[in-house]
């Protein structure tokens, strides 16, 4: 087994799902990768039994029962990374906005630069996004800069889904406790992962919007987020932060 687990959580991504799992199959570390897919009525998870065959041991699925959102599936992935005793677990899309050759440079700044989170960051040197209408920079901008406003937290891109965990912090934050099941659950992560006093690093990446599939964005993720953050903060005065 090898040390680096990355999790990619998919909903009908069938045209997306052999070329990232190749991809990241031939980086220079020999990552392995967890698909934690919610039953895509397009049959992404097939695709992923068959590519099995292929990379035996490195290629794992996991399949829930219907569409239960992008934070319950990466805390199921994050449940069996840790059961599983790997020690550098990643976040990362299906649909290439995140560049597989950037896992090379989380990797690097938690395991050999020691940094306990690194963050695949849009927004630490300038504005790195490709593609997208200047209104989806803008929102998603300004959404940091509000996440920023309320948290406290020195962190720029704080809606990034481009991160790596050192085990320890998955291990200590509560994964049972986490509020958000959308989009929101990515500020969440990073305001748990602060308020214990992890070090976290910002490695700048280059965004670019996907090509092929669909977007699985909607306003109800706004709606859990814009209240939800402030709700987070009020929570956190009465929690305690104690590493042990
Ligand atoms: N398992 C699972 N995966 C999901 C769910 N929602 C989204 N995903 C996956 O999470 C990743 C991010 O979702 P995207 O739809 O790309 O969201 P986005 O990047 O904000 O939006 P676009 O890039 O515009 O499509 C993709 O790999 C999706 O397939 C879900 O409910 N369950
Ligand atoms: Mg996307």
């Amino acid at each position: 087994m090898n040390d680096s687990l990355v999790i990619i959580p998919t909903f009908n991504e069938r045209e997306n799902i052999e070329a990232i799992v190749r991809k990241v199959m031939s980086l220079p570390h020999p990552f392995e990768l967890l698909i934690v897919d919610d039953s895509s009525p397009d049959g992404t998870a097939d695709i992923v039994l068959q590519l099995q065959q292929e990379f035996p041991g490195r290629l794992h699925l996991e399949s829930r029962k219907g569409k239960l959102g992008l934070g319950t599936a990466y805390i199921h992935g994050f449940k069996y990374a840790i059961r599983q005793g790997y020690r550098f677990i990643f976040e990362m899309d299906a649909d290439f906005s995140h560049n597989p050759d950037d896992l090379i440079k989380l990797y690097h700044a938690c395991a050999v630069d020691g940094y306990d989170m690194a963050i695949g960051s849009r927004y630490v040197q300038g504005v790195n996004v490709v593609n997208w209408p200047m209104s989806r920079v803008l929102m998603s901008w300004f959404a940091s800069l509000y996440v920023r406003l309320i948290t406290g937290m020195p962190i720029a891109d704080t809606t990034a889904g481009f991160v790596c965990y050192r085990r320890k912090v998955l291990k200590t934050i509560q994964l049972n406790k986490i509020r958000f099941v959308g989009y929101a659950f990515q500020i969440e992560m990073k305001f748990l992962t602060f308020k214990y006093g992890f070090k976290i690093k910002e490695v700048p990446i280059i965004f670019t919007d996907r090509t092929k599939g669909q977007s699985k964005m909607s306003k109800g993720i706004f709606k859990e987020a814009v209240l939800g953050v402030i709700r987070m903060k009020v929570n956190s005065f009465f929690r305690h932060f104690d590493r042990y």
